[in-house]
């Protein structure tokens, strides 16, 4: 099953029940204001199973805009959770090379603050490169929702927007090089109803278009991440609290070669199979 929000013709936002390519369910209309209402219930598919069952009525996907399944949880992201970030980081920086290859062996994973809710962009808004960037990548990423419990309600696909100069430059420049106007995509629809053993069958494939032509293509499985989503979840809930919730992005396990930077007018396409398509166009920010 998959939940998104929407903008109606009407310019209201809703809640909605992606039924298939075509059509979505709007659950505003039976009451469903958030999506927090559904991933914070004990059996959420068994809620929509109900809600369905009361034929809430639809609305074409094309005449409605799709917003970020993001409401009013903190972003976090996690970092060399892959093997390939894992020697991408390392060649990239000349003196802290060995805190990248500590933190893949360590125990404790490395989670970093990532997003405001109100900044996180959409599906089909522009993403940003920095103007003080010379080497920007995107990062495409599983997303966990997290409910307050701390449980993964879901799952969606984050971009983690990256300026690898100047995160190589200095490890202590990371939150430059990671958070900027524009610099995390989610979206655009959340998909409930998988277990971890299945969402690591998913494919991960990334392909950024630059004048109608591909300029990269790579991909990856989530089953090549080292660590188990629930360890990652734990850990980002030790000694904390998210009365809303968290939504953290997983890390990348595809990494463009040295020479690749985007530009500006380049559109970055991900998808990841079990859950769906996130499309961001380029710009400067
Ligand atoms: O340590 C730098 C961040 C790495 C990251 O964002 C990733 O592996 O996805
Ligand atoms: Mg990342």
């Amino acid at each position: 099953m998959r939940l998104c929000r929407f903008q109606n013709s009407r310019n209201e936002v809703r809640i909605g029940l992606v039924r298939d390519d075509q059509t979505i369910l709007d659950l505003t209309a039976l009451g469903i204001e958030r999506l927090s209402a559904l991933l914070e219930s004990e059996e959420p598919v068994r809620l929509l199973e109900d809600l369905v069952s009361k034929n809430p009525p639809s609305c074409r996907c094309a005449e409605v805009r799709l917003l970020t399944p993001v409401e009013r949880q903190e972003v976090w992201a996690a970092g060399v959770t892959y093997l390939r970030s894992k020697k991408a980081r390392m060649e990239e920086s000349d003196f802290s090379a060995s805190a990248y290859d500590r933190v893949y062996e360590a125990d404790r994973p490395e989670l970093f603050f990532k997003s405001l809710p109100e900044k996180v962009v959409a599906s089909n808004e522009p993403v940003g490169i920095r103007k003080d960037a010379r080497w920007n990548v995107p990062e495409p990423e599983l997303v966990l929702v997290i409910n307050s419990h701390g449980r993964i309600a879901g799952y969606s696909i984050g971009n983690d927007m990256s300026s690898r100069d100047i995160e190589g430059e200095n490890t202590l420049y990371l939150p430059q090089a990671k958070v900027y106007h524009r610099s995390c995509a989610v979206g655009p629809v959340i998909r409930l109803g998988a277990a971890e053993t299945e969402a690591r069958t998913w494919k991960i494939e990334l392909r950024v278009r630059r004048g109608g032509v591909i300029a990269f293509a790579g991909e990856t499985s989530v089953g090549q991440i080292k660590r188990s989503l629930t360890e990652l979840a734990d850990y980002l809930f030790r000694s904390q609290v998210f009365p809303h919730g968290a939504v953290l992005l997983t890390g990348t396990g595809i990494v463009p070669p040295d020479d690749f930077s985007l530009q500006v007018g380049d559109e970055v396409a991900i998808h990841i199979s079990g859950i769906g398509d996130l499309t961001n166009r380029v710009v400067q920010v």
